[in-house]
């Protein structure tokens, strides 16, 4: 077939569709709020890709990969790495295990209106991480680091609770967090975990 004869059969096909959606009756009401809600999806996926482009917006996780079954020998999610950790800059970094049916470790004090890193991992299954009052809730996929940003804009205590169904004793699954007005909070003496990725 040449190109001629293909490009005639798009078009005869392209007028019939047409023909067919113009014999198709819709009300004008309803052709009204067609047109509104394609041009609200419109300005939607507009403002979604803006944000993407202009704000670095992206899914929480950058598709960092880890091996969950080796997570103790990893030198950044070995049991000493873990917990709260300042580097030189004072920038502070957070490493948790999520595991049946616990977060690990179990207990942690950060500071409060000081911007903190959390960085997790699975060491079994699926988990998810809920901390209410703040944005941190995402998936902790197993083989991935699930990596948020967050603020604790006030000192209290705040449930850490998995949303993902792990198993049996999900629902006893959850620790807590300790928010500490931020003079008073003193920086664990811990050296920081080199970030040895695999
Ligand atoms: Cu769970």
């Amino acid at each position: 077939m040449n190109t001629d004869a293909l490009k005639s059969k798009y078009e005869k096909l392209w007028r019939d569709t047409c023909e067919k959606v113009h014999a198709i009756h819709v009300d004008p009401l309803e052709r009204k709020w067609i047109a509104i809600s394609l041009l609200v999806i419109a300005l939607l996926v507009t403002i979604i890709t803006i944000d993407a482009l202009f704000h670095g917006i992206n899914p929480p996780s950058k598709v960092e990969t880890i091996d969950s079954a080796s997570l103790h020998l990893n030198k950044e999610f070995a049991e000493e790495n873990l917990g709260v950790q300042v580097d030189d800059k004072g920038n502070i970094t957070i490493r948790m295990v999520a595991g049946r049916y616990s977060f690990f470790p179990k207990h942690i004090d950060v500071p409060a209106e000081t911007k903190l890193t959390f960085r997790w991992v699975s060491m079994d299954v699926l988990h998810g991480v809920h901390i209410p009052m703040t944005n941190m809730s995402t998936m902790i996929v197993p083989g991935y680091v699930a990596e948020v940003t967050t603020t604790f804009p006030k000192p209290g205590e705040y449930p850490i609770l998995c949303n993902e169904y792990c198993g049996l004793g999900h629902n006893h699954m959850w620790s807590n967090i300790s928010v500490i007005a931020k003079e008073d909070w003193k920086s664990p003496l811990k050296t920081p975990a080199t970030g040895d990725k695999q």
